[in-house]
């Protein structure tokens, strides 16, 4: 009984994340993660680009195999065709990322959308997902991360 107790308080005690309001069992996520939503505009480092992130499978995105549809605009909100989006799943914690390490965006039927194609998130976890977007002579990059909870 008491080693039951114990585990669980450890257990709470390293998630800090959203779900831990609502009990709801996760993956051992330590330290900053960004908190999907569908729809949710990243502004990349230097401030050339926004990466919205249209649609997550699964929603949100899990352990296992990924499918995200992406938009990419300019600063001033105009769509990026043409650019190219490349995004490199990491894991932090463990050093590692996935095979193959980088998945770049297929333009869809325009207006700035690239559908990113299916990667496999292999453990559950902290996962940063580091991100190059190009367009002419342009480039940007910026790493969001997700609690992926298994
Ligand atoms: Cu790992």
């Amino acid at each position: 009984m008491r080693a039951a107790l114990l585990s669980s308080f450890l257990l709470a005690a390293a998630c800090t994340g959203p779900s831990e309001e609502t009990g709801t069992p996760q993956a051992d996520c330590e330290g900053d993660y960004d908190v999907y939503e569908p729809g949710m505009e990243i502004r990349t480092t230097q401030g050339n680009f926004y990466l919205e992130l249209v649609s997550a499978t699964p929603d949100p995105p899990d352990e296992g195999v990924n499918d995200w549809l992406v938009k990419v605009t300019t600063e001033s909100g105009s769509p990026v065709n043409g650019g190219t989006v490349t995004i490199t799943p990491w894991m932090p914690a463990h050093g590692h990322g996935i095979s193959p390490p980088d998945y770049s965006g297929t333009p869809t039927a325009g207006d700035g959308e690239y559908a990113i194609p299916a990667f496999d998130l292999i453990m559950p976890g902290v996962w940063e997902f580091q991100t190059l977007i190009t367009e002419s002579m342009m480039n940007d990059t910026v790493t969001f991360s997700f609690c992926i909870e298994g």
